[in-house]
């Protein structure tokens, strides 16, 4: 039987590359192998932080790859994601080639493209062992963050959402599948996380307790956006669904947005899930991992700066109406990021990957600190949003 490249290989601690035994690393590279990819190949390393796949750098002799393996137990029809994939491809490639892109004023911008696999074609590859596979082009001269550095650049993440957007904008909605239903459908992650609580006795800890208590001070709060999609005062758009910090390229040397990557949620949503996601991962100035829960902060100068840079390039995407729900959309993300760690957590951390049994408890409490410290700003947010409006 083949070694999956992802189990630990027992009885084989031989490491070539740090993560990865001799063993898995030869798994990786037959997959590699699979798809036609130009040259031959070098290395193969673990890639990134993401916590639902998992992501490998592929260096050949030519060029640098970003090998997949997609969580089928997130994304049930993984198919589905790779034709939004490819949809949305085809679709920025011709918005980027148009002069009518000017407000991109020539900058540099990317998106990875799919390579197909040899043997037929298709987008991805199965492994014997059952792991989904797919490999993107790699975005070179380009690094992520996990905190913000400076405030420029929380410009630069604000407008790289923006430039993303608008180069979706024209993508009607009902050509992209749903590939993870209820995404971002709050009320759905409280149900799920009621039903949680009735399998599972909340642990008798000082931190799970207050997030019950916290959660249940906002459960009026969790419908604040989907309540006003019914009413039809916010549309469904194409998003992306993840934009959070380190989703974003910069380039290596200038520091400018140039990609937005993870582009599995690409799907129908409301520009607000992005939004929210944007200011809840990047003003958090400690990042989504701190154990420094007292100090865990949301930072309105970094938000005031992410805002310009967005509506700089998006602001004509957005009615005042839809203006008005930022500093909702801000709160209700961080929250909901929340709840999700917390559900997951109760569950036996199933979804979020774990490097321990609590650390999902711990990022819960930090998007709790996080939402806490939005409603104690939301004054001024409200005024910092109401400010960028255009005359
Ligand atoms: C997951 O796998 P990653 O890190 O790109 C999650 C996001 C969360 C994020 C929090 C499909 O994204 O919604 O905001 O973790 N993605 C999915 O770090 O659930
Ligand atoms: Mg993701």
């Amino acid at each position: 039987m083949k070694q999956h490249p992802d189990s630990a290989a027992a009885g084989n601690t031989t490491t070539t590359t740090p993560g990865l035994t001799t063993d898995q690393e030869g798994a990786l590279r037959a997959v590699a192998a699979a798809f036609a990819i130009d040259g031959e190949v070098l290395a193969i390393t673990p890639l990134g932080s993401g916590n639902v796949n998992h992501t490998f750098l592929v260096q050949t002799a030519e060029r640098r790859y970003v090998l997949q393996r997609l969580n089928t137990e997130v994304f049930r029809q993984p198919e589905l994601v790779m034709g939004n994939l490819q949809h949305l491809s085809a679709h920025v490639q011709s918005r980027l080639a148009e002069a009518s892109t000017s407000w991109l004023s020539g900058r540099r911008w990317e998106l990875p493209q799919v390579v197909c696999n040899r043997a037929d074609g298709q987008a991805w590859h199965c492994c014997a062992s059952g792991g989904f596979w797919r490999t993107l082009t790699h975005v070179d001269d380009a690094r992520s963050v996990d905190v913000i550095e400076t405030r420029s650049q929380a410009r630069e993440l604000g407008w790289g959402l923006g430039v993303f957007h608008q180069l979706i904008s024209d993508l009607p909605v009902d050509t992209l599948a749903d590939t993870l239903e209820g995404f971002h459908i709050t009320p759905r992650y409280l149900e799920d996380y009621h039903r949680a609580l009735v399998r599972t006795a909340v642990p008798d800890t000082d931190l799970a307790r207050a997030c019950v208590a916290f959660i249940r001070e906002r459960e009026g709060f969790v419908s604040v956006l989907e309540r006003a999609k019914a009413r039809g005062e916010l549309p469904l758009r194409p998003i992306h669904g993840d934009p959070k910090i380190n989703n974003m390229l910069l380039d290596g040397e200038s520091g400018a947005a140039v990609a937005l990557i993870d582009l599995d949620t690409v799907k129908p949503g409301l520009l607000h899930y992005d939004i929210g996601d944007c200011l809840r991962s990047c003003c958090n100035r400690l990042g989504e991992e701190t154990l420094d829960f007292e100090a865990v902060h949301f930072d309105l100068d970094l938000a005031a700066a992410i805002l310009e840079g967005y509506l700089a390039v998006a602001g004509d995407l957005l009615s005042g109406t839809e203006r008005d729900y930022i500093t909702d959309a801000a709160r209700l993300i961080s929250f909901e990021l929340g709840l999700r760690f917390f559900s997951d957590h109760l569950a036996g951390n199933r979804y979020f990957r774990a490097e321990h049994p609590d650390q999902n408890l711990h990022r819960a409490v930090v998007q709790f600190r996080l939402t806490a410290s939005i409603e104690a700003q939301e004054r001024e947010l409200r005024g910092l949003v109401a400010r960028l409006q255009p005359a």
